[in-house]
């Protein structure tokens, strides 16, 4: 049964053998790994460029260089006694350093854990403790913060943390170069049903699960991506969102891009000026957007300097883009849209190249494969006919059946024959394409950063002159939506401002896109009938400034 029935090594719960054999006899799966696949590109084609990290000053890889420097890792990696299953926190930003530890852990087996920049203490110390990591992988220094403080603080609380690596200069931990080492010769890899890695879930229920994607799996969902956009050695792929995010990554993402010989830059930051000089200077092709971002580009184009005319296709997914919005973009970039509606669980949708022009801005676009199985059911898991909306249900060759060691929350999450509740509510259209109508899961989509209400409540409920609080989701012009927390002090609790609130949550240590972004302070929190704060209530309640 989902959740009880662990594949031994796994710690989650995989395809039924039929499913897999379903999948490998499609030719879905055809056993492929993430290091193989680099290997395979470096052999076919070394001197193609496949990474340039523009800064501070210009790096590139070729193909070859990344296969040789994977593998120098991977051995350097190995002698430390970093093996097969062995778990990594993975948090840096978009550098070359990036690609290169990822390929290195693929090589090994190692399980890279996707932690973001973002990230502080509180969920760095749960993702070390939790998948019990042996190794962290950091920069120095990102965005004004000093990582290698918090990894110090970490290492003291998580005994089983062996090693951190730094990108960049290592205070007192170890440089990411001293760990690459001389290969010796062929390290044993994963075989491609074994896991590649653990991707970090939105969250609903407090801290995010982690999702067990293995190599069958990925490899499959980045070829489907890479045929459908349209990926080949020609494109050059802008990785504006943080490369450890799902979208960027495999949708086609970067990955998508290695996948097809292409080439993969990284944007350091997202800011339409730093993204519109890159476009220019590296004659980029492709990118992927969240909405919010892609909004700033439509209202930015038609001013810039920048020549922006190598742009072919821009792919916006990971929050709702509002029709409005979405008509405004192929006039004001001159480049093809796509529209993606994914999860790092997998299902990905996207809208085709040779969809109309009124699907492309009116739907989030229809599954990958022929085999993700999509179901629209009510509230008593009963089909609804099309042109209704409902829950959406999947299944297929490359959304997990269970999250890692959450036994207990994948019997909610998952049905008893295995298809995902994504929590979405959806509607599928006559052509088979979904169109995105809202959420059941208790989560707020902040700009395509997803925040797990719970998580916050539970850190302003640490606050001594707190009662009661809950965190809702607030309609927001620029980011679409934005968090709010009404917040029931305690009698006789001395005053308390909106501004002390978010400072107390910032210094818990927690990623500054889910401090609260208003706070009103309440006498009392609706309940429905059975004593549970009723989020529909306070999300109806009028006037937020
Ligand atoms: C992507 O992945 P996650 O895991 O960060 O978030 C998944 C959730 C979905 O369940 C849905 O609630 C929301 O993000 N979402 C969208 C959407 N795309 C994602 N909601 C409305 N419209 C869309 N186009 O966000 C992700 C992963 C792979 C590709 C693209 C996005």
């Amino acid at each position: 049964m989902n959740g009880d029935a662990l594949t031994p090594g796994t710690d989650a719960p995989t395809w039924p053998p039929e499913f897999a054999e379903r999948y490998r006899a499609a030719g879905y799966w055809r056993g492929e790994t993430l290091g193989g696949m680099l290997r395979e590109r470096a052999a076919a084609h070394p001197d193609r460029i496949a990474l340039v990290d523009p800064a501070p000053r210009r790096r590139t890889w070729t193909y070859r260089a990344l296969d040789e420097r994977a593998d120098r890792l991977a051995a350097g990696f190995a002698a430390r006694g970093i093996g097969r299953g062995d778990r990594v926190v993975v948090q840096l930003p978009n550098v070359g350093e990036f690609v290169e530890v990822c390929f290195a852990l693929y090589r090994i087996g190692a399980l890279p854990v996707f932690a973001l920049p973002a990230h502080r203490e509180t969920e760095i110390a749960h993702f070390c403790a939790f998948t019990e990591a042996v190794a962290y992988v950091v920069p120095d220094r990102h965005a004004g913060f000093d990582h290698r403080e918090l990894a110090s603080r970490v290492r003291e609380r998580t005994p089983g943390l062996r090693e951190v690596f730094v990108v960049g200069e290592p205070g007192g931990h170890t440089a990411l170069p001293e760990a690459a080492a001389e290969p010796g010769g062929p390290l044993p890899g994963p075989e491609p049903h074994e896991l590649a890695f653990l991707q970090l879930s939105g969250g609903t229920t407090g801290m995010s699960k982690l999702i067990p994607r293995t190599h069958d799996d990925y490899v499959y969902s980045l070829r489907g991506s890479v045929g459908i956009c349209g990926v080949d050695a020609g494109t050059r792929f802008l990785v504006v969102l943080p490369a450890a995010h799902n979208f960027p990554a495999s949708s086609p993402g970067w990955l998508g891009v290695l996948y097809a010989g292409g080439t993969a830059v990284l944007c350091p930051t997202p800011d339409p000026a730093t993204a519109f000089a890159l476009v220019e200077r590296e004659r980029i092709t492709m990118t992927a957007l969240v909405p919010p971002l892609a909004l700033l580009w439509t209202e930015a184009a038609p001013a810039t300097g920048h020549d922006l005319s190598s742009l072919e296709l821009v792919l916006v997914g990971g929050a709702k883009y509002s029709e409005a919005a979405a008509r405004r973009f192929e006039p004001a970039l001159g480049c093809r849209l796509i529209q993606v509606f994914g999860m790092a669980e997998g299902l990905v949708n996207y809208t085709r190249l040779d969809d109309d022009a009124e699907t492309v801005v009116t739907t989030q676009g229809r599954p990958i494969s022929p085999d993700d199985e999509i179901r629209v059911v009510d509230d008593h898991d009963r089909d609804v006919p099309d042109g209704t909306a409902g829950h959406l249900l999947t299944r297929g060759p490359y959304t997990i059946r269970g999250y890692w060691r959450a036994p207990g929350h994948n019997r909610r999450a998952f049905t008893e024959d295995g298809f995902y509740r994504t929590g979405d509510i959806v509607r599928r259209t006559p052509s088979g394409h979904l169109v995105v109508e809202g959420r059941a899961k208790d989560q707020i989509n902040r700009g395509g950063e997803k925040i797990a209400p719970e998580e916050v409540e539970n850190v302003v409920l640490g606050h001594p002159a707190v009662h009661d609080v809950s965190v809702v989701a607030v309609p927001d012009d620029h980011l679409g939506e934005r968090s709010l927390a009404y917040v029931v002090l305690r009698a006789g609790a001395g005053p308390l401002r909106a501004a002390d609130v978010k400072r107390f949550v910032r210094e818990r240590g927690i990623a500054a896109y889910k401090v609260p972004d208003l706070v009103e302070f309440v006498d009392v929190l609706p309940r429905t009938g059975v004593g549970k704060v009723s989020k529909q209530r306070l999300r109806a309640t009028p006037a937020h400034p």
